[in-house]
């Protein structure tokens, strides 16, 4: 098992009890925690010592803090190494977990109990009879929620229904073919780059539900950074796994300057500058149409009849028009001084981001993913 802790003192004593006293009766397997702690200063390292010096499946990792997805590198690798090291001593399954009993010790057995036909089992909040604790807030919840949604849509996990989920059992086999990860976060990312890593190297995961429980003593440490960093590298998994976000990139990029070239050729001719606007994005919208139908989405095997594919595109073309076409008129409300060519532009980004989501995942929707 690795425990990341930061600040855990009031946690990490009733913490490592309970999963000892968990695996006491347990004559399966044998077992042992690591605590990843980054030298907090309200000394949860030495009440892990302490527990350490009386009984040996207790373990002690130290580090400089940088965040929740360092220390669970830091945590993951040293297994790796050991179990290189050591092959007496060879592990076959990690757990990770958080150690403020939001993930209940009691339910490890619990997922460890589905890892043979799976390579990853996750403590699943969102699956169907998991939940969390209901005395979150609408905005936790809704935080929580959104970010998850964002993260399985673009990431591209989206058959995981928690994938920023803390608590999982990994085949060591599994998480070797993960780790190192390509560009490691440092924060609470670290949970989905880490599910899109086993994903993409043809894990096979599965969820079980489970109750996540809000912590009764000690904070949070879930930062801002944390959710800056959050948003951005969603994106960058997004880019590594998916070919197809590359060419849709690059056909917006040739809508862009179609829609900016007609842009300028229209205002040159002394047509109304709002309905210029209109007419160069429904052209770079048919343009881009013609080269993700024949180029991006050519690879997917695809039932629905061109006719209905069609229709689909005509009606998310319609959407991004709309939200292009409103960017584009709020802009040039706001700024009015600023030159039309800018509000055009940027007009371009929002409507590029529904248009990706709404034809990848309904109009050229593979019949298998
Ligand atoms: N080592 C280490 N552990 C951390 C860090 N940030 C959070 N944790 C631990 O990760 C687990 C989950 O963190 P928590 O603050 O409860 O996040 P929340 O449940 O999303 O509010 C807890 O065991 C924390 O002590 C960090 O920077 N370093
Ligand atoms: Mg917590």
């Amino acid at each position: 098992m690795v425990l990341p802790t930061y600040n855990e003192a009031e946690n990490i004593r009733a913490m490592l009890m309970a999963l000892l006293k968990a695996f006491d009766d347990e004559q399966s397997c044998s077992f042992s925690v690591l605590v990843v702690d980054d030298n907090s200063p309200d000394g949860t390292a030495t009440q892990v010592l302490d527990m350490a010096a009386v009984d040996n499946r207790v373990k002690l990792l130290t580090g400089r803090k940088r965040g929740l997805g360092s220390a669970y590198t830091r945590g993951f690798m040293h297994v790796l190494n050991s179990a290189d090291d050591n092959a007496l001593d060879a592990v076959d399954v990690v757990v990770q977990m958080d150690a403020d009993f939001s993930h209940n010790p009691d339910d490890v057995s619990r997922l460890v109990a589905s890892l043979p036909e799976h390579d990853v089992v996750i403590g699943s909040r969102y699956t169907s009879g998991g939940e969390v604790d209901e005395s979150w807030s609408v905005k936790r919840r809704l935080l929580s929620r959104c970010g998850n949604l964002f993260a399985r849509y673009v990431a591209g996990i989206y058959r995981v229904a928690d994938c920023t989920a803390g608590f999982k059992a990994i085949r060591v086999s599994a998480l070797r073919r993960a780790l190192p990860l390509r560009l490691p976060p440092s924060g609470y990312v670290f949970q989905v780059a880490l599910l899109h890593a086993l994903m993409i190297s043809d894990a096979r995961i599965t969820e079980v539900p489970i109750r996540f429980s809000d912590r009764t003593r000690g904070t949070t440490k879930l930062g801002r950074r944390d959710i800056v960093e959050f948003f951005l590298h969603v994106w960058w998994l997004r880019l590594l796994s998916r070919k197809t976000f590359v060419k849709f990139a690059l056909t917006g990029l040739s809508g862009v300057v179609i829609n900016l070239g007609c842009f300028q050729l229209l205002l040159s001719s002394g047509l109304n500058v709002y309905l210029s606007s209109a007419l160069a994005i429904e052209t770079s919208i048919v343009w881009n149409f013609f080269l993700n139908n024949y180029w991006t989405f050519r690879d997917r095997q695809i039932t629905t009849r061109k006719r209905v594919r069609g229709l689909k595109f005509n009606l998310v073309s319609l959407v991004t028009l709309a939200v292009s076409f409103s960017a584009f008129v709020v802009m040039r409300m706001t700024w009015p001084s600023q030159p039309e060519i800018l509000a055009q532009a940027v007009s371009i980004i929002p409507g590029a981001m529904a248009n990706y989501f709404a034809n990848s995942y309904w109009t050229f929707k593979p019949d298998k993913v």
